[in-house]
């Protein structure tokens, strides 16, 4: 089997989700550190246009979107599952929520200037200027929290989440983690780093049991690579064969159109290709790059949305 790729920056939490699940499911993985802000050219020759973090690259499959990503590493090692049977609906709609609600308040709590020290270590003022104005342009219209609403919220957040725990269970849905303690887990370990602001915790002791337990699992093996060679290894390699995946027509458009596929919320940057994959759960385009070769991007239905060229 082709190596797994993770595409990701060392503060990213969403990256941290992917580094934990590959952890528990004890599978090792080579590491490409990406920038934290654009430009990306490294990245988008793989993934044609999709900058957010962190993207998992097998051969020449791209994956983009941490839903998919836990998906697909689902599908290569079931054993310690992340979607245990009776729980598959639960765990998802609950992570679902984490990935959200739980993410964006987190974040906006620990941007405030208390925090900014923390989060970003040793970087110059005009770094952060950089990556302030990065993200500003990402989110576009997005709807921004303010400090306090943030904080009103998370705190609220963080109890129902403790309050799971009070049956004594070690994880969220029962003994052992499943999706929603990972999408759960990168926020709170985010709100842990961000140490000036990381004392809400402590108004949540279950929780912050949880997290250490989380934290316990680790990273499992890992080794650097560069960009570089994860592009030759793209353009090295055949994309997997999805002819088996039952196409599944919701948008009126056949396989073989071209289309551009999109997240829904930010981060709006178009991946054009040829419509490859319209399963139940995933789309994908193929498309042919310089350096990359033809390469095969994989988004979840979920989050995106597509339209013809
Ligand atoms: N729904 C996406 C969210 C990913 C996301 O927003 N990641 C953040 C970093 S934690 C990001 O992309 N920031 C901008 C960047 O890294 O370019 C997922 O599950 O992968």
């Amino acid at each position: 089997m082709a190596d797994i790729i993770l595409h990701h920056y060392a503060n990213s939490p969403f990256a941290e989700k992917v580094r934990v699940i590959l952890g528990y499911k004890r599978l090792a993985w080579k590491s490409v550190v990406v920038p934290r802000v654009m430009p990306k050219p490294d990245l988008i020759a793989l993934t044609g246009g999709y900058r957010r973090t962190p993207v998992m690259q097998i051969g020449a499959d791209i994956y983009c979107d941490t839903a998919l990503i836990s998906d697909v590493l689902e599908r290569m090692s079931p054993a310690a599952s992340l979607y245990p049977t009776r729980m598959a609906g639960l765990s998802r709609t609950l992570a679902q929520w984490a990935d959200n609600n739980l993410f964006w308040s987190a974040i906006a709590y620990c941007f405030q200037p208390a925090g900014i020290p923390a989060i970003f270590p040793g970087m110059s003022t005009e770094e952060i200027k950089d990556f302030v104005a990065d993200r500003s342009a990402m989110r576009a219209t997005m709807p921004r929290m303010a400090a306090g609403d943030a904080t009103g919220s998370l705190a609220i957040y963080l109890r129902r989440l403790d309050d799971m725990l009070s049956g004594g269970s070690a994880f969220l849905l029962g003994d052992r983690p499943t999706i929603a303690d990972f999408a759960s887990y990168h926020p709170v370990w985010f709100i842990r780093r961000t140490t000036p602001l990381a004392g809400i915790l402590n108004d949540t002791p279950r929780l912050l049991a949880w997290a250490e337990r989380m934290e316990a699992i680790g990273h499992h093996e890992q080794e650097e690579i560069d960009a570089e060679r994860a592009i030759d290894i793209a353009r090295e390699s055949k994309p997997v064969d999805t002819s088996t995946l039952k196409f599944m027509d919701m948008h009126g458009i056949a396989l073989g159109e071209k289309v551009a596929i999109m997240p829904t919320d930010y981060a709006l940057d178009p991946v054009v290709g040829e419509l490859i994959v319209a399963s139940e759960n995933e789309l994908a385009v193929r498309r042919t790059d310089e350096r990359a070769g033809t390469v095969i991007v994989h988004f979840p239905r979920i989050g995106f949305q597509m339209k013809k060229q």
